[in-house]
């Protein structure tokens, strides 16, 4: 194989593995909307832009609250809101900044900071549960993590993408 060959096949393989990534981010992205603070959801000090999923980027496997919100019909519901999908004592718009479920597409959540993952119990708000009378020191999950993780990694594909055609036209 020629080295123009080999760089020719490289960047379709690049190009194809880049392409593979859009559809899901503009899925992950769609999503996002349908749900409070669907942009802010952090699990562990981590963001996770891929709510409904085991991984942080989605795709695969669903979690508990992927499963509910697929039921739902992929949209914010009164019922949603109230289940607390993952089991930990807290309603899904608990954890995510809508406790009196009043939110609507577009609108501002009523709580935008202390935001957790509501399909992971490891995860929880930083707000006391509805129904416990427990005192303990709620967990102090911070939203500062950034949530351009998956940006940040398309952004890695276009740059490798750009290089591999480049040096297409140098060897050409
Ligand atoms: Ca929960």
């Amino acid at each position: 194989m020629s080295q123009r060959m080999f760089v020719v096949s490289t960047t379709v393989v690049a190009l194809l593995l880049w392409g593979a990534q859009v559809p899901q981010a503009g899925a992950l992205q769609l999503y996002q909307t349908e749900i409070p603070n669907g942009d802010r959801v952090v699990r562990g000090g981590q963001a996770w832009p891929g709510v409904g999923h085991q991984v942080p980027q989605g795709s695969g496997d669903r979690n508990a609250f992927g499963v509910a919100f697929q039921s739902a019909g992929h949209r914010w519901s009164n019922g949603l809101c109230n289940a607390d999908s993952d089991g930990d004592g807290f309603t899904n718009g608990q954890e995510l900044g809508d406790p009196s479920c009043t939110w609507a597409k577009g609108a501002t959540p009523e709580r935008s900071t202390g935001v957790s993952h509501p399909g992971f119990s490891d995860s929880t708000p930083a707000v006391q549960p509805a129904t416990s009378a427990s005192s303990s020191t709620p967990t102090s999950s911070t939203s500062t993590s950034s949530p351009g993780a998956a940006k940040q990694s398309q952004s890695v594909a276009i740059s490798v993408v750009l290089v591999l055609a480049f040096s297409l036209m140098v060897v050409g």
